[in-house]
């Protein structure tokens, strides 16, 4: 929470894809009424709406499309999310002691804990993003320091199934990275992004690290302050990163069009601010937000077309503050890491009620505290 701290102590003050849904059929049993063409001119051959340039990733298959939901057992990727017949499966969080102690705990889609990994090598990871059977996450490991026994030095880290850790790169340089590193996201192919406030980066495993796009931020200069980026997410359907600003903006960044800035965030008056944010499969992207005005905190979502945020259920502070989110992509569904009083705990807020209760939480008097949060599935 170093690095975190570090971005706070300097705020002076207090931010879909497209659907073709009239084609949407949601009866899995559907069968094409034609042949497919290959002499087709809309180069959509099943005429299901979408072309391979528009995400259909099996262009013979109705059963197959971005607007489609996963059929759990038809051994077919319906939703074109690169994984197949996937169920949500439940979240892990990072949790830590006061001694900087991690693990990793596996909750099943009861909140039962399932597994518990203890991070080892002295490594304290706080945002987090799954990798393989593995994890990585920004956070900060602990070095022997000139002088000084030991200085916590941010990082990005790799963490495998049994909780051995590997530092891949440093953003300890206080010129380069004055408010260290943030946010971290994976894709499928193994690549790694992390966020430095006003950069984006990729990591390889091997820690070679690049700048993958740059922008302005000057948190004393109002005028040519772009964003301050905390939360990183890989949409997986629509090959997108999803971009938090802190001060309630968004942006996007894919391989095509590169950084997209679709709001900026106000650095005076800011209506939200948010740490993180994650994302419902298809480019619907949520944030944990606290309205600046009210103090009350709210699960927002980022309407694309409006590029504005959307405020769903609500809560007041006095009852929990939020740490970071994971979504259920399955239902929507929001799991957020909370402290309430004594406890640590994971709240689940439930779209289709509206109930908001604990999903998961400490005993009383625990000196543990959750940091990041993600979705599991299993394929
Ligand atoms: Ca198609
Ligand atoms: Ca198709
Ligand atoms: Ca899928
Ligand atoms: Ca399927």
């Amino acid at each position: 929470m170093l690095e975190l701290l570090l971005l706070t102590g300097c705020i002076e003050t207090g931010g879909v894809v497209a659907s073709k849904s009239d084609t949407t059929t949601t009866d899995s049993t559907y069968t094409p009424y034609y042949t497919p063409s290959t002499t087709d001119t809309d180069g959509d051959l099943d005429d299901d709406g979408y072309t391979p340039e528009d995400g259909d990733c099996d262009d013979d298959n109705v059963l197959v499309s971005p607007a489609r939901e996963e059929d759990p057992e038809d051994n077919l990727d319906n939703d074109c999310d690169g994984r197949t017949d996937e169920v949500w499966a439940g979240v892990t969080a990072a949790m830590m002691d006061t001694e900087g102690v991690s693990d990793l705990v596996t909750l099943d889609t009861l909140g039962e804990e399932l597994d518990s990994v203890r991070v080892g090598g002295d490594c304290m990871p706080n945002f987090l993003a799954a990798y393989g059977s593995g994890w990585v996450a920004s956070g900060a490991v602990m070095m022997p320091g000139a002088g000084v026994d030991e200085v916590a030095v941010p990082v990005v880290m790799h963490i495998d199934e049994e909780g051995d850790c590997t530092p891949l790169a440093e953003f300890s340089d206080p010129d380069e990275y004055p408010y260290g590193v943030y946010g971290v996201a994976t894709t499928p192919d193994g690549r790694i992004f992390a966020t430095t406030v006003g950069a984006l980066h990729e990591i390889d495993l091997a820690g070679s690290l690049s700048t993958v796009a740059e922008w302005v931020c000057n948190l004393d200069d109002p005028d040519v302050h772009e964003a301050a980026v905390t939360g990183l997410v890989w949409d997986l359907k629509t090959g997108t990163l999803g971009l938090f600003d802190y001060f309630g903006g968004f942006a996007t960044w894919d391989e095509t069009t590169g950084l997209n800035l679709l709001l900026k965030g106000d650095i005076e008056y800011p209506a939200i601010t948010t740490f993180t944010g994650t994302v419902k499969d298809g480019g619907d992207f949520f944030a944990p937000g606290v309205d600046t005005v009210t103090g009350d905190y709210g699960l927002y979502r980022f309407d694309r077309d409006g590029a504005a945020w959307e405020l769903g259920q609500t809560w007041t502070a006095s009852d929990w503050a939020p740490s970071m989110l994971a979504i259920n992509s399955d239902t929507g569904d929001g799991y957020v890491t909370a402290n309430r009083g004594a406890y640590q705990t994971v709240w689940r807020l439930n779209v289709a009620t509206g109930v908001q209760a604990d999903f998961y939480q400490t005993q009383s008097g625990s000196t543990r505290s959750f940091a990041g949060i993600i979705s599991n599935y299993d394929e």
